[in-house]
Parts: structure tokens; sequence; C-alpha cells
């Protein structure tokens, strides 16, 4: 309940619009770049922040919301840490006549006007790309391919819709084995420690792929720490595009990264807006992003913000 009274207000906005928002945690450097760019832009926009962190507790998201309610928010934001179990609060949140915006997660509700819109990426697509890659990478080869993936919290919407990208795709071609895949809950330390089970178990490891870059970066540590060569003894595809993956691209340490757009603040506070104000907005809004090579974070990372 601490995290849930740690709401921190911007001041009074000019609108006096009072958006709730419960974040996740603070799991990742994508995580911390999308908290840094909500609280940034709800300032900018004068609109009067409530802030909690979850702590990769759905209970505490939970709490978060129904203190919201009880406050009379204009309008709840939040980034659900599982898809599902949402239900009941977001009706408590419909009953209260408080609009509910789904940021950078989706709920498995089959209730759409539980929520006004959903704002966030396309997870199978980043899955796609990350296997389209794999896929060209290996092209001119009939050797089998043997893949470890460092899957993302489990029960997420980014880990349900990665791994089913990425398999949808691979999964036409025999030669690609998942050979072992398992949650790292998308932190660099348990990254680190499930790819240490990983390579103690013997098994020949071609790719890594990792729902996230934090876990690629802890799964980097460990190959280094087994003598092997990241980004060549083993290859390394994961998702996001924070400041020290794409070092790691240009470090030759991993070989592609698929971006997952975590300024998601002045498009939150837009929506806020218009929402506030009764006029229609989407009821999807997807976030467009790019990919990496090497080369293409040589020239990206001097101007990476996060
Ligand atoms: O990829 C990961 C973070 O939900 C898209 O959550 C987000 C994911 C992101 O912890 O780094």
């Amino acid at each position: 309940l601490a995290a849930v009274a740690a709401g921190c207000g911007s001041g009074s906005g000019s609108g006096g619009t009072t958006l709730g928002f419960s974040q996740v945690g603070a799991e990742s450097g994508w995580r911390t770049a999308n908290t840094q760019s909500i609280q940034d832009s709800a300032k900018d926009a004068g609109i009067n922040l409530k802030f909690a962190d979850a702590q990769q507790k759905q209970e505490n998201q939970i709490k978060a919301i129904r203190s919201y309610i009880q406050q009379h928010v204009d309008v709840i934001a939040f980034s659900p840490v599982v898809e599902s179990g949402w239900d009941t609060v977001l009706k408590e949140a419909k009953d209260a006549k408080i609009p509910v915006i789904l940021t950078d997660r989706a709920v498995d509700s089959k209730d759409p006007s539980y929520y006004a819109t959903f704002l966030g990426s396309d997870f199978v697509e980043e899955g796609k790309k990350a296997a389209q890659w794999v896929i060209d990478t290996y092209k001119n080869s009939n050797e089998t391919v043997n893949i470890a993936e460092l899957q993302g919290t489990t029960g997420s919407a980014p880990a349900i819709d990665r791994k089913k990208g990425f398999s949808d795709l691979i999964s036409a071609d025999p030669k690609f084995k998942i050979v072992a895949s398992q949650t790292g809950d998308f932190t660099r330390a348990k990254g680190k420690e499930v790819m240490q089970a990983f390579l103690a178990s013997h098994q020949k490891i071609d790719l890594l792929f990792a729902h996230n870059d934090d876990m690629a970066l802890g799964a980097i540590q460990a190959i280094e720490e087994a003598g092997l060569k990241p980004g060549k003894d083993i290859k390394i595809v994961s998702i996001d595009g924070v400041h020290d993956a794409l070092q790691a691209l240009v470090d030759g340490k991993e070989n592609y990264v698929v971006e997952c757009n975590p300024l998601l603040g002045p498009q939150l506070m837009d929506l806020v807006k218009k929402i506030k104000a009764g006029q229609p907005v989407d009821h999807r809004i997807v976030t467009t992003e790019t990919t990496f090579t090497p080369e293409q974070a040589a020239a990206a990372l001097p101007s990476r913000k996060y």
C-alpha cells in the first residue's frame, strides 16, 4: 500500500485534470524510460499525475486502481502486469464512470467498454520481426539452429505475443529448434541466472531470442563468464532498443534489436485530454517502431535518450 500512497502530484493543472497511473514496476531500462516519459509529459501538459509503482504485482495495481476510483480521478491509466484478472476492477471503474486507458500492455477482458482505448505496440509484430531476422540470417544453411528463448513476465501481453509472433514464423522451417525456453521476468538479473542454467545444461545453443534487452544484457554476462563470445558463439536478438542494447550491438555482443517505443507519455496525455473533453478516440492506437542492425545502432546511439 506504501506504493499507492506515494502518488506524486505534479501541481494543479490548468484544466484541473487528474490522471491516476498504475505502473508495472521498474524492471527494465524500457520501463524507466516509460515512467520518465509519462511523468515529464504530464507536467508539460499541466495534468495532475498520481503515480504508483506496483513492483510487478497485480494485487498492487488493483489496489492503486481502487484508490484512484475512491479519489474520483478524471482518468485512470495503467500498464497491466499480466493480461488476465482485470474484469472486476475494470467494472468498478466503469460503474464509477471513470474512463480507463490501457497503456503499453493489453488485458484479455472480453468487454470492450471496460476501457476507452489501448495505446501501445504490436507485440506479435515485434516477435515476427525478430524471427524474420533469424530466418534471413540462416537462409543459406540447412543445419539445425538451436534456439534458446528468454521469455518476459509469465502471463504478460508482451511475453505471450512476442513468443507467438516469433514461433509462428520460425516453425515453418524444421531446422529451427527452440531447445530451451524460460521466463527471465524482463530483468537483467533473471536473464543472467536463466542463461547460466541454459548453458549448464550443456545443450549447444546457436542463438538466443530474448523478449527484452535487459534479459539479453544479463545473458551476455552469463555467456562471457562461461568463456564464450556473445554475438559470435551465440547470436543474440532482443526487443526494446534501449541505449545499452544498442551499445552491445555496436560492440558486436548482440546482433539485432527490434525496437519497442517506451515514449508513450505525450500521446497518453493527449488521449487523457480528449477523453476528459468527451471527444472520440480510437479504441486501439499502435505505436510505430523500427529495427536496428549494428550499423543502424551506431548511427542512433549518440542521440538515444534512454
Ligand atoms: O519490452 C520490457 C518491459 O511491456 C513493452 O516491459 C513492455 C515490456 C518491455 O519490462 O522491457
